[in-house]
């Protein structure tokens, strides 16, 4: 069974960057319903059931094919939600050490970084996610569209941020490029830097 992971802070706490009710509605009832639909799809299919997010993302072309679109979309969702609401938190941060001379030999300038991934997020084309991608000792962004993710592809991202409409439409409504700026506000570096440590060391 899979289940919604606990957020580690409240659902005003982002505020006001990322409003309460976006925050509760986006968690509780998006992210809480492509779980139940995974759950619900899976039934009578233990061994996919059983597995963890990843292994399942990693083996869904064991799933068998008349499940197979709706297990890919729901357990994307779930596994693309569960790192968005990691690498969020109420504290203003910049990223340091290690993770912070990558993002400079990557981007120039975590300005540079910044400047690259948001435009990414502003010109990627209806619903999907912006990622930051550390492979061979270096970091690159791309973006996917709907539930895919590097991920998927045996690729490990640090960072990653929604742009399907339902992340910001209430508070920003059709003003993405807003909804992105403000983001950067809330953005949990050491999350990012434990997982960029977590892949340098393998
Ligand atoms: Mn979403």
């Amino acid at each position: 069974m899979f289940s919604l992971p606990k957020l580690a802070y409240s659902y005003n706490a982002l505020e006001p960057y990322l409003d309460r009710e976006t925050l509760q509605i986006h968690y509780l009832k998006h992210h809480g319903t492509y779980v139940d639909n995974l759950n619900k799809v899976l039934t009578g299919h233990d061994e996919f059931l059983n597995m963890g997010i990843d292994e399942l993302l990693q083996k869904l072309n064991r799933v068998p094919e008349e499940i197979r679109t709706s297990v890919k979309r729901n357990s994307g969702q779930h596994a693309n939600h569960s790192l968005f609401w990691q690498i969020m938190g109420p504290k203003k941060e910049e990223p340091r050490g290690k993770l912070l001379k990558v993002i400079n030999k990557s981007f120039g300038s975590f300005a540079g970084l910044k400047e690259k991934f948001s435009l990414k997020a502003i010109s990627r084309f209806g619903s999907g996610w912006v990622w930051l991608v550390f492979t061979k000792g270096n970091l690159s962004i791309t973006d996917t569209v709907n539930e895919e993710s590097p991920a998927m592809e045996g690729k490990a991202a640090i960072l990653t941020l929604d742009v399907w409409e339902h992340a910001y439409y209430l508070k920003y409504q059709n003003r993405r490029a807003e909804y992105i700026k403000a983001w950067w506000n809330i953005v949990n570096w050491q999350e990012v830097e434990r997982r960029f440590n977590e892949i340098n060391r393998q």
